[in-house]
């Protein structure tokens, strides 16, 4: 079985062909598909917008569809940015410029303690669906490092490490990410729902 990743972001989507193939689960994206549409993310918590972008891609594609819906909880800014992540600041910012806009909103601030969170759903064309969540707990830093990654990676410092996560190799970040646990917890749910998962399906 073929599944479709659901997501419109390259970060996302190279993590996401890393891990799956892993799992060896078979995956095309939007781009091979040539969907080109616009979702508009109108739900309040993870779930909701991860289930929206899922359903919207397997309504077009009728392959059940992998969508992922995550962002960066931070404690000193109760909870921001959130369910909107991708648009904090401003919806037309470079990810350089929202770790910056983050950055200046933190400054002076003691209290650094924040997480990445991610929300999976596979939504099948028959209506069913499978979900998962993975966390990943850590701070902000004071500045930006490193290349790796995408969005607030260069800010954010995984609890364990004396690095950012964009100073960590791929491999290194798909172990601890919230992507990483969400995935894996989603193949163990389809393993145990199928009884088989990947190519056999
Ligand atoms: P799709 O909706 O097309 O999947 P998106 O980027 O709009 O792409 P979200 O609405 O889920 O996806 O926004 C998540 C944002 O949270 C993302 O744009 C990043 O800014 C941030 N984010 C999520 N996971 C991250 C990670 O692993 N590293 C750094 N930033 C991350």
């Amino acid at each position: 079985m073929k599944f479709v990743l659901a997501t419109a972001n390259p970060g996302k989507v190279k993590e996401m062909q890393e891990l799956l193939g892993e799992l060896n689960i078979d995956v095309v994206t939007r781009t091979d598909l040539g969907i080109d549409i616009d979702i508009e993310e109108t739900g309040t918590t993870f779930f909701e917008n991860a289930k929206l972008k899922a359903e919207a891609i397997c309504r077009i594609s009728k392959m059940p569809s992998i969508a992922d819906d995550s962002g960066l909880i931070t404690d000193a800014l109760h909870g921001e940015p959130g369910v909107y992540s991708s648009s904090f600041g401003g919806e037309h910012l470079s990810a350089e410029e929202r770790c910056s806009y983050l950055l200046k909103k933190m400054e002076n601030m003691e209290q650094r303690s924040a997480k990445f969170v991610c929300t999976i759903i596979c939504v099948f064309p028959e209506g069913n669906y499978i979900t998962a969540n993975g966390e990943c707990t850590g701070v902000i830093t004071t500045g930006p490092k490193g290349s790796g990654g995408f969005g607030y990676d260069p800010v954010f410092m995984p609890d364990g490490f004396e690095k950012t996560m964009a100073e960590l190799r791929a491999e290194e970040k798909n172990k601890i990410s919230h992507r990483g646990k969400a995935l894996r917890e989603f193949y163990a749910l389809l393993k145990a729902e199928t009884g088989s998962a990947g190519e056999s399906l």
